[in-house]
């Protein structure tokens, strides 16, 4: 066990922090637009990760002085145009609505900035590609927070199938479950595709579950076949054009078969990530709601292993920031990400940073998902 002074060691410096004694280093600068939950938790990593939050904008002047009144944000912008052009901003975090997600993320890196842009990417693959070659073009970080890559123990499960431990992969099952839209009177911009784009459940939390499963596996969806399901026709007296449920079946190019199921109207179940991956030698399971562990089985005996640096591979231990014992989570895993993304904008390469192309590729999973349910019939991904 490692003593609890040296786990920092393997953990990330923050910036300002620099090792040996050298001059500090400036704090990266960020702008956010949105002023809901994403934009507090945004707001939070980024503090964690030692940048200021210097401006903000919102869809209008006034939600945007509430949002940065609430969050401590000195500038509230009145346009989001204002805030991309603001020279004090290094960094645009973009936490509107999905369908602005293109709009917004494209004028900020035409304005130079370099973007930490929420999933769902963008609401169609065609804009996703457009944001994935404008970012190459200006040489700007583009980064998705497919942020539970940034548990340990994710890291863990995928170093151990990278190192041939879990032998061949042959199938991986992955849910995700929430309950948070079950009622009817549940009314969330999410549910009108005019704001959310034409998947919902999918995009928006099936998305973070194939990028977490290609993460693991080192494998990508080949082909699939999927059906959804809807809970309530009309919400709060209107008329819902999205998914509440979907089911997909696939083929990896590596040969590997899997399910994937994802729900927002599952009773009692909050934020139930589950990956389950079962290769020759051994099964892994992770889970999003426990993740401070991680089910290791084989045919003679199955363990869990504990979050602890001095056990873990060297990604998992550098993520691993407090000892074991003292529980790490979603706002861990996201302040992690964060340092990252900005990591990357000093012109670092971090480990595993999802970045504009895996937001694209899990755009292009979604288009499959929603033809394949509409042909119904198996489909190619791209
Ligand atoms: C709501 O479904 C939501 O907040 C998602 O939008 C997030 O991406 C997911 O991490 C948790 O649930």
């Amino acid at each position: 066990m490692t003593p609890p002074g040296e786990v920092a060691a393997v953990g990330l410096a923050l910036q300002g922090e620099t090792a040996g004694g050298a001059a500090p280093v400036e704090p990266l600068r960020v702008g956010i637009v949105g002023g809901g939950f994403m934009a507090r938790v945004h707001a939070g990593a980024a503090r964690a990760a030692g940048a200021r939050v210097v401006a903000l904008a919102s869809s209008s002047a006034s939600s945007a002085g509430r949002a940065a009144g609430a969050l401590g944000v000195d500038t509230a912008h009145e346009t989001v145009d204002d805030l991309v052009r603001d020279p004090r901003v290094d960094v645009v975090h973009v936490c509107s609505p999905n369908a602005t997600h293109a709009p917004v993320a494209l004028a900020a890196l035409a304005a130079g900035k370099h973007v930490i842009c929420e999933k769902p990417l963008a609401t169609s693959a065609a804009e996703a590609t457009a944001l994935v070659e404008a970012a190459a073009a200006g040489g700007l970080v583009g980064a998705v927070p497919f942020v539970y890559r940034y548990h340990p123990m994710v890291r863990e499960a995928r170093a151990r199938v990278a190192a041939g431990e879990a032998g061949r992969v042959l199938s991986v099952r992955g849910s995700y479950l929430q309950d948070w839209l079950l009622d009817s009177g549940d009314v969330d911009w999410r549910v009108d595709s005019a704001a959310g784009g034409p998947s919902r459940a999918f995009a928006d939390i099936g998305s973070h579950l194939v990028d977490l499963l290609e993460f693991v596996i080192g494998d990508r969806l080949a082909r699939l076949t999927s059906t959804t399901n809807r809970a309530h026709d009309s919400r709060g007296g209107t008329r819902v054009d999205t998914e509440d449920e979907a089911a997909v079946v696939f083929e990896t190019l590596g040969g590997a078969i899997g399910t994937l199921f994802v729900s927002q109207v599952a009773p009692g179940r909050k934020n139930r990530l589950l990956l389950d991956v079962s290769g020759t030698a051994e099964s892994l399971e992770f889970s999003q709601e426990e993740p401070e562990t991680l089910w290791v089985g084989r045919r003679s005996g199955a363990r869990l292993v504990p979050r602890d640096a001095s056990i873990l591979s060297p990604d998992a231990a550098r993520l691993s920031t407090v000892p074991a014992g003292h529980p790490m989570g979603y706002v861990d895993a996201f302040a992690a990400f964060v340092r990252d993304a900005h990591d990357a904008v000093r012109g670092g390469a971090p480990e595993g940073l999802p970045t504009f192309a895996d937001g694209l590729r899990a755009a292009r999973v979604t288009e499959a998902v929603l033809d394949s349910a509409a042909g119904r019939t198996w489909v190619d991904v791209p």
